[in-house]
């Protein structure tokens, strides 16, 4: 790769672009006292190294690197595992965005024990040199989704990727719980939705 700065460049641009336009849909939700389905965004571009990393783990040659699916990545945070529908139906509502992949790994939950609705999208952006598309990844998980893939990405890394056995045991029983944890809070969604909206309009009326 000859220079990463302007390979990379579309890729910044498209992420800081959809990080405006979620967190504008979560605004939305927010003033019309609506539930928001959106508990917090975030994106970041694939560091080199981990893009280097990837690319050799897949075999993959670096003049194809357009082909990496996860070089810009954005990850939206829900509270129930319902609100994760929600957005599925609204990324492939949108005429900004064209979902080319799905990899539902909630339905079917990783090996690892990791959960996460991931969608592929192809998303234009407008340079000086013209239109260029790039494909972001969308990862879509619940709050008790991330808490477990965050740690579990910290101790696989490292562990560099070989997290011994008991500690992996304990990460399975943890993803169980978190599973728990998403099931309970479903069963009170109802409550705690109108207690969300009780509040939002207290906090609007002062
Ligand atoms: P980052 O940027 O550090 O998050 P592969 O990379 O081969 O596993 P593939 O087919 O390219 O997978 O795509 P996949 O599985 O849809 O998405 C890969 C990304 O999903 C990972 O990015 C993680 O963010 C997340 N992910 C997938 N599996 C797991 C898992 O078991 N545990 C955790 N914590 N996250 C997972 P990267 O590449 O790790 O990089």
């Amino acid at each position: 790769m000859s220079n990463w700065e302007v390979f990379l460049s579309p890729y910044k641009q498209a992420v800081e672009e959809l990080k405006v336009k979620l967190k504008g849909l979560r605004e939305q939700y927010q003033r019309s006292s609506q539930h928001t389905p959106i508990e917090f965004v975030t994106a970041r571009v694939k560091p080199i190294t981990s893009i280097l990393d990837k690319a050799k783990r897949k075999n993959m040659s670096l003049d194809r690197l357009e082909e990496m699916q996860d070089i810009a990545g954005v990850r939206i945070v829900c509270q129930f595992v319902t609100d994760i529908d929600t957005i599925v139906a609204l990324v492939h509502a949108r005429k900004d965005f064209k979902v080319i992949e799905e990899r539902d790994y909630i339905k079917e939950k990783k090996e690892s024990g990791y959960r996460s609705y991931h969608m592929v999208v192809n998303y234009s952006v407008h340079t000086i040199e013209g239109q260029k598309d790039v494909m972001v990844e969308i990862q879509v998980r619940t709050m008790a989704m991330n808490f477990w893939a965050t740690i579990e990405h910290s101790l696989n890394y490292k562990y560099s990727g070989e997290i011994p056995e008991d500690i992996k045991r304990r990460l399975q029983r943890a993803a169980e719980a978190a599973f728990q944890l998403d099931e309970e809070m479903s069963k009170i969604q109802g409550e705690v939705r109108e207690a969300q909206q009780i509040l939002s309009q207290q906090r609007g009326s002062t």
